[in-house]
């Protein structure tokens, strides 16, 4: 049994969910690896601190760097916001480590771009955490897409829908700020429905959309850790939102089909409703994320008066299924979507396969949001492929 130790950049929310999978992910699936929580880096000591004692991390610190020159670190994770990316990204590959990064990438296909080229240069193993595709229902999608089930796929429509942001007392955090987050609802949630259609469809090579920002001053908030609406400042001091709230594009795929995405984090009564409808030639698939067990299904083959969508409830005998509950209605959650991710991300490095979705998927993503910018800007159908 390998022993890896990983080094955590930032301990927010995700550093939460990625320090349960790892400790979880040996007792859902055989990786023949231990991952041992070394060492994590918050803004200052006592963040570092704290982080390490209640995510189970055996030392802290308050520079990222000592991570990075740690010789006895292997995987270096990092769960920061997304403008500290890349500066990581590209030390933690020069010093040869493997990497895992939140999404998105970076800030946009410039800054992506370099990460890839150094992560490509040094060999090292990278994976960027686009955990949604790993929700067993949307991993059966694929499995009916790949065996032709619904045959070939004339349309992708998808949304991502959120309320955390709808009232305007909700502070300032960094998802606001261009400088901090690239662009707002966009990467920050807009980009788990392109991975998905990524996976799913094709490769999407043009798109025309609109962006909106809906609230365009918040109260400046103290801390830049980001509390998603469950803190308000109703009569704080306001400040600029530099970022867009919400977003419609059209899509069309390198394989012919079309689609939509509709993004937005100001949506009242939805919190995280990822949803997705294909539609083929011979059926259609549709998930929500809020029902994240099930996928329904329908197909022209089924007798007239018996066709419609039916529901299938995932468990064993699904993809995944082997590590997770033995009876389907327990259910997944959040955490399980994450230590199946962990579970792809250490299976592909004992097996020197490429992780997916890698940096190199981390990079085309930023290329599409770029793409989406461009043509909300210039209200124009734009080619993706603009700043390969
Ligand atoms: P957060 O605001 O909860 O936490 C960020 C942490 O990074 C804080 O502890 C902050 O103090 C720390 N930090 C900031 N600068 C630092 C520095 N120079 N050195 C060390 N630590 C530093 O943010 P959250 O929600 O954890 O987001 C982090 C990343 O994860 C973002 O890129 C975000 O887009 C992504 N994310 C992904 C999710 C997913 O479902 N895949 C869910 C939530 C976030
Ligand atoms: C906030 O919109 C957020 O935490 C995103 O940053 C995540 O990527 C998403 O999965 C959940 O919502």
């Amino acid at each position: 049994m390998k022993t890896m130790k990983v080094g955590m950049i930032g301990g927010g929310f995700m550093a939460k969910a990625h320090s349960l999978a790892m400790t979880a992910v040996p007792m859902f699936y055989e990786d023949d690896v231990r991952l041992e929580k070394h060492i994590i880096a918050d803004i200052d000591e006592p963040s570092a601190d704290a982080a390490a004692k209640k995510l189970g991390f055996s030392h802290s610190t308050s520079d990222w760097k000592t991570i990075i020159n740690n010789p006895e670190v292997d995987i270096v994770d990092i769960v920061t916001p997304n403008h500290l990316h890349e500066e990581m990204a590209i030390a933690a590959a020069e010093a040869g480590k493997h990497i895992m990064c939140e999404k998105p990438l970076g800030r946009n296909a410039e800054e992506t771009a370099r990460i890839l080229a150094a992560v490509d240069k040094a060999g090292v193993k990278h994976m960027v955490t686009f955990n949604y595709r790993r929700t067993p229902a949307v991993a059966l999608a694929k499995k009916y897409i790949d065996e032709g089930a619904v045959g070939k796929i004339l349309n992708f429509r998808g949304t991502y829908l959120q309320d955390w942001s709808a009232d305007p007392g909700s502070p300032l955090s960094w998802r606001f700020d261009k400088d901090f987050a690239g662009s707002g609802t966009l990467g920050d949630i807009g980009t788990h429905v392109l991975d998905i259609a990524h996976y799913l469809v094709a490769d999407i090579v043009e798109v025309n959309a609109m962006t909106r920002t809906w609230i365009d001053e918040r109260p400046v908030q103290a801390s830049q850790k980001d509390s998603l609406g469950n803190v308000k400042m109703p009569n704080g001091k306001k400040g600029q939102v530099t970022v867009d709230d919400e977003l419609v594009t059209m899509l069309k795929f390198n394989n012919g089909a079309i689609g939509s995405l509709e993004a937005t984090r100001n949506a009242w009564g939805r919190h995280n409703f990822l949803t997705f409808e294909i539609h083929g030639e011979k059926g259609s698939l549709f998930f929500n994320y809020e029902r994240r067990d099930e996928l329904q299904v329908c197909f022209s083959e089924d007798p007239e008066d018996r066709r419609g969508y039916k529901k299938v409830y995932t468990g064993g005998v699904h993809p995944y299924g082997e590590g997770l509950w033995p009876i389907p209605g327990l259910g997944i959650g959040y955490s399980e979507v994450k230590i199946i991710e962990m579970h792809e991300f250490l299976s592909a490095i004992m097996n020197d396969r490429v992780c997916e979705p890698s940096f190199k998927e981390g990079h085309r993503i930023a290329q599409v949001t770029d793409a989406i910018l461009n043509s909300a800007e210039e209200q124009r159908w734009t080619k993706t492929n603009a700043h390969a």
